[in-house]
Formats: C-alpha cells, sequence, structure tokens
C-alpha cells in the first residue's frame, strides 16, 4: 500500500488561504504578519545558539521602564524593526525597548495602513538560563489618515486590534496568531525552516487545574489575590482543588502552556508596583485577544483588559488571563475582597 504524506501547511501558505476571510482585504496584513514571521525566524537562530556566542549577558544600558536590557533584546528589537521597516506595510513600532514611537518613514511605509505594538522578547531575565522566552505583537489600523503615524494610532482600545500573536522560543519554537477569527498555531520545522500548522482553532479549556502567580509576593498583594490563591489550595474533589502551581517567569510561556491545559495567568498589583507590572499595549492587549479568540477571559480583576483605554505607550495594568470559569472565580474574590472604594 502507498501511503501518502500527511499534507503540511506552512504559515505563509495558511495566511494567503485566510486572506479570503476578509473579501476587501488587498494583502497588506497578510504581508504584515509574513515579515513578523520572518523575523520570528531570524531572532530564533540566535535565541537557539545563545549559548554559544558572545550575545549573553548585560548591554549596560536600561530601558524606559528602568530594566537592564539583554543583548538578544536589543538583537531582536532590531531584527522585528528591520523586518517591519523592509516589508512596507507597517507605518511605526511601539516596542518595550524604545522609549517613543519608532517611525519608519521611507517613501513606502510612511502612508502603510497600519502600526504595531511589539515586546520582541519577554521574559529577559531567562535569557541566560536556557528557559524559554517569547515575543508578544499587537497589530492596529492606524486611525490618523496619512503621514507620520500619531500617538492616538498607537492609544486604540485592545477591542480595535486586528490581529495579535506571540512566539514562543522553547522546546520547540511556536508561532500563535489571531485576525478574530479563531487563533491557530504553527510550529517551526527547523529541517525546513518553516513554521507548520500544528494547532488549529486552539481553544482555551473553560477549567483549568493550574495556577500560575509569583507567589514570592503574597505579601504585597490584594487581599483578593491572597484569598484566590487559597481557594486554589483547598482540597475539594468536585473542582480538582488543589490546583498545581507552574510559574516559568516568562509570560508567553505561561499562557502558551495554560491556553493548551486550562489554568489562569495572575500578575496583579501589588506593594511595589500598584499597576501592576505588565505592559497593556504590546503584553497584555495581544494576549488578551488571543484568550478571548479561543473561549476564555482576560481582565484587570475588575474590567476586561480589552476595554481599558490606554493614555500612554508604556502603561502597566494587572493581568488575570486564562481559563474562563478561572478566571471568573478569580474576579469573584477581587470583588468580594479588593473592590476599589467608590
Ligand atoms: P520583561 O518584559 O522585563 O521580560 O518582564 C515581563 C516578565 C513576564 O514575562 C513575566 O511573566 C514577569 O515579567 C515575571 O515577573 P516577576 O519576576 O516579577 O514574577
Ligand atoms: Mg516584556
Amino acid at each position: 500500500m502507498i501511503k501518502t504524506l500527511r499534507s503540511v501547511r506552512t504559515l505563509g501558505q495558511f495566511i494567503i488561504e485566510r486572506q479570503a476571510d476578509f473579501p476587501y482585504a488587498k494583502g497588506e496584513l497578510s504581508r504584515l504578519l509574513r515579515d513578523i514571521g520572518i523575523a520570528a525566524k531570524i531572532v530564533n537562530r540566535e535565541v537557539n545558539k545563545a549559548g554559544l556566542m558572545d550575545i549573553l549577558g548585560d548591554l549596560g544600558t536600561s530601558n524606559i521602564q528602568g530594566e537592564d536590557q539583554k543583548k538578544l533584546d536589543v538583537y531582536a528589537n532590531e531584527q522585528f524593526i528591520s523586518a517591519l521597516q523592509s516589508g512596507g506595510e507597517c507605518c511605526a513600532i511601539a516596542s518595550e525597548e524604545n522609549d517613543d514611537i519608532v517611525h519608519i518613514d521611507n517613501e513606502v511605509s510612511k502612508n502603510a495602513k497600519y502600526v504595531v505594538a511589539i515586546d520582541p522578547l519577554d521574559g529577559s531575565s531567562n535569557i541566560d538560563v536556557n528557559v524559554s522566552i517569547g515575543t508578544v505583537f499587537s497589530i492596529y489600523r492606524r486611525i490618523s489618515l496619512s503621514g507620520p503615524a500619531t500617538m492616538n494610532d498607537f492609544l486604540q482600545k485592545g477591542t480595535d486590534q486586528v490581529a495579535a500573536g506571540y512566539i514562543t522560543y522553547g522546546s520547540s519554537t511556536m508561532l500563535v496568531y489571531t485576525t478574530g477569527k479563531g487563533v491557530n498555531g504553527f510550529t517551526l520545522d527547523p529541517s525546513i525552516g518553516e513554521f507548520c500548522l500544528s494547532h488549529p482553532d486552539m481553544m482555551s479549556p473553560n477549567d483549568g487545574k493550574i495556577y500560575s502567580i509569583n507567589e514570592g509576593n503574597y505579601v504585597h498583594f490584594p487581599e483578593g489575590v491572597k484569598k484566590y490563591i487559597k481557594y486554589c489550595q483547598v482540597e475539594d474533589d468536585a473542582s480538582s482543588r488543589p490546583y498545581s502551581s507552574r510559574y516559568i517567569g516568562s509570560l508567553v510561556s505561561d499562557f502558551h502552556r495554560n491556553l493548551i491545559k486550562g489554568g489562569i495567568y495572575v500578575y496583579p498589583s501589588t506593594y511595589k508596583s500598584p499597576k501592576g507590572k505588565l505592559r497593556l499595549l504590546y503584553e497584555c492587549n495581544p494576549l488578551a485577544m488571543i484568550v478571548e479568540q479561543s473561549g476564555g477571559r482576560a481582565t484587570d480583576g475588575f474590567m476586561r483588559i480589552l476595554e481599558i483605554q490606554p493614555k500612554s505607550l508604556h502603561q502597566r495594568t494587572p493581568l488575570f488571563i486564562g481559563s474562563l470559569n478561572m478566571v471568573n472565580k478569580a474576579e469573584e474574590f477581587m470583588l468580594k475582597y479588593s473592590a476599589p472604594e467608590s
């Protein structure tokens, strides 16, 4: 009997097929996603050989948050900016690594329709120790009509995202994205250098058994979070508690695991960071769009992440994200024990 090869769909093929979902589209968004996929492969190559090259360690500069940047962060930032620059479909970028908007003002790009918010390499404290890291990106249609992009082009609510995604550089490298019509995941096959569809129509389980939070900060957490953690640890057969605690310290990796297995990731406000640590535009909004598209939920403890009106590029927000029923339960605790006084 002749065995037929199972057909492989590459990211490039899939993006083109899906263009039909947007009958009036001219292919710009497809090309933009393709450009991000190309940069991801280049960054992946460097991440993989990070241990071999003199690319580890602090570069000695700080970003706007006052955090040390690693060399690989800078490299990833340059790669994504350069791919978007040469692709011609993006007129400006907001990056975790740049204080201000990066304008792409060459003739091809300056009137392009889209702006991109990106965290080029998240979880950078894990680079030196071989733990998986990720990229998170968000794409908006600009609202300014022409010329250089404006701050307002970036300060749109998460509900206005036209596409969002992440790349996780782990035991294998995956790119997961949505254009608002479901979530699909692609695994990089290093032998052919292509992202191949491996996780079609990803769905977040409604319930899960994993909670992910930096419990070392327990004393600084709001009462609602403390009570929710205790709830996760109580024995209860009906809800499969106690849950397992899993925390990698790389948002993308923690999120990705919970998306597949079912779970909740929480980075709440703390005494040290009253607004939380994570950034709304290029960390929380893209993952919130993905989780909602897969049937899960993302809130700041009280309000849907995608409905927060951003006021600045590097704005932070608390984040409760993951399986629908788990986020609902955590929110119940927040409302009961930590609701802001009105
Ligand atoms: P970064 O953008 O500086 O890498 O910080 C974001 C990271 C997330 O990936 C991770 O979930 C979180 O910070 C971990 O923070 P903490 O060490 O406070 O638990
Ligand atoms: Mg980050």
